[in-house]
């Protein structure tokens, strides 16, 4: 028998705000300093991955192997300079609809968790006005594990005090849907239906999303 929905987790980046673009402009800025190209086909790569393992795939493309120190010194060089631009988000770069379906969430009693892998959460959801509308925040400064390991969920499922199967996620990456599926949750993909094509159905933004529709995941 499947349990009602009691909770909604949602990934951040590609689902609620759109920092893609300043991840792309950081990283791209790095490999310049470093002495080769980043195209936004490469920044593709980079969603919903760790910083450190995003690091490692621009360090391949640039066919570059460097010591762990050194890759620590310039994550932090990425990171500063992405902070400085999120830094500066506001309202107006919460994706479209993203806003009306959380509170529609809450208005229909549904539990609401953040499950994102950024360390950076609290600027974003601080600085577009988010953080209100959360029950529970997971991200990065609180898991170990990366998607497609569904700690992030099980542990914004276990402060929301609701079971997995009373869980649905939201996610852009498919890595983020198959942590949902790992961690036996329910998930709507945000984006392409063929990219997306494990996740149980799939929208191209929040704005095709209401609670009613909810009801076709059961
Ligand atoms: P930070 P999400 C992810 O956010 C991004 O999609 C990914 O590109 C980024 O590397 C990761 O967060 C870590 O972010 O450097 O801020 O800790 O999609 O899981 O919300
Ligand atoms: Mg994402």
């Amino acid at each position: 028998m499947t349990l009602p929905l009691k909770a909604c987790l949602f990934d951040l980046d590609g689902v609620l705000v759109d920092t893609a673009k300043y991840h792309y402009l950081a990283w791209r800025r790095l490999a310049e300093e470093l002495g080769f190209p980043f195209t936004q086909e490469d920044n593709e790569r980079l969603k919903g991955v760790s910083r450190m393992a995003s690091l490692d795939i621009l360090l391949s493309i640039g066919g570059m192997t460097l010591a762990p120190d050194e890759k620590e010194a310039l994550a932090a060089k990425k990171n500063g300079w992405y902070v400085e631009m999120i830094s500066r988000m506001d309202e107006s770069e919460i994706l479209p609809g993203a806003l009306d379906f959380l509170k529609a969430c809450r208005e229909a009693g549904l539990k609401v968790a953040l499950g994102s892998a950024s360390k950076n959460s609290s600027i974003i959801l601080t600085n577009t006005g988010l953080t209100p509308y959360f029950d529970a925040i997971i991200d990065g400064t609180k898991t170990q594990a990366a998607k497609p390991d569904p700690e992030v969920f099980l542990l914004g499922a276990e402060a929301l005090g609701v079971s997995p199967a009373e869980c649905v996620v939201f996610e852009d990456a498919e890595a983020g849907i198959e942590a949902a599926r790992r961690g036996g949750m329910r998930s709507v993909g945000i984006g392409s239906p063929t990219i997306l094509n494990k996740a149980d159905l799939v929208v191209p933004s929040l704005g095709a999303m209401t609670v009613g529709r909810l009801a076709e995941l059961t």
